[in-house]
């Protein structure tokens, strides 16, 4: 995939994030090199903290101004970079793919959080990985009624939908079996469907392997 060089924007995170990798992969499928940095000073630094006092990644540094939240800075990049368009010209489309990202934000990324407390098991809160694996489970349910039985998670385009779910799948997909769940994909059919679509589609693909990389980098330094 041929990339262009230069962006009039940064994005400050690590690829080890599925948020941050939302918007990577958003730019990977409009063919920009991802202008990804380390947050300045770091994360939960007070110099990161100045210019973002939610001290979370992503953010968009543009024009010497900061914009934190990933579906916002999707949302920037669409309206400023519209080629290839990854939102339906039709507002009720539209809707419809902004629904499966948040269903994926918020009801299976926002809830799996607590498993990353837990991931050490002397120390493992049994209840609260047992309550946590079903929530994301029913998440994860919400988000197989919604999601497209065709090409693609919102129809027959690459959408912000694909974005937000390919990363936040591959975690599911990592770390819910970790913890005694199944597979997440194998027991929802639609969902195992687009996932072999999309992680053979080039801006997929790469992003997949991207987060494998983050991974075994992060594993890595902890060992
Ligand atoms: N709603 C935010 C969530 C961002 C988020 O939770 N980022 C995580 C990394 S995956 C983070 O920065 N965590 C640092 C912390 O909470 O200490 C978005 O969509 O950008």
């Amino acid at each position: 995939m041929t990339q262009s060089a230069a962006t009039d924007f940064v994005i400050y995170g690590a690829s080890i994030s599925p948020f941050v990798q939302r918007v990577l992969m958003q730019l990977r499928a409009k063919n920009i090199a991802p202008p990804l940095r380390e947050p300045p000073g770091g994360l939960h630094s007070d110099a990161y903290r100045a210019l973002s006092p939610i001290d979370k990644v992503p953010v968009m540094a543009v024009a010497g101004r900061h914009v934190p939240e990933s579906a916002v800075i999707a949302d920037w990049i669409e309206d400023t970079h519209p080629v290839p368009a990854l939102r339906p010209s039709d507002p009720l489309e539209r809707a419809e793919m902004a629904v499966i990202a948040r269903i994926a934000d918020i009801y299976v990324m926002n809830r799996m959080l607590p498993l990353f407390a837990n991931l050490d098991p002397r120390t493992r809160d049994a209840a609260v990985v047992s309550r946590t694996l079903a929530d994301v489970e029913q998440g994860l349910d919400w988000l197989a009624h919604y999601i497209s039985p065709h090409a693609f998670a919102a129809g027959e385009a690459l959408s912000l939908a694909d974005c937000s779910c390919t990363p936040i799948l591959w975690f599911a997909r990592q770390f819910m079996p970790v913890f005694g769940a199944p597979e997440p994909i194998a027991a929802r059919p639609k969902l195992a469907a687009w996932w072999e679509r999309i992680s053979a589609h080039p801006a997929g693909a790469a992003t997949v392997a991207d987060l494998a990389a983050a991974l075994a980098a992060v594993r890595q330094s902890a060992a």
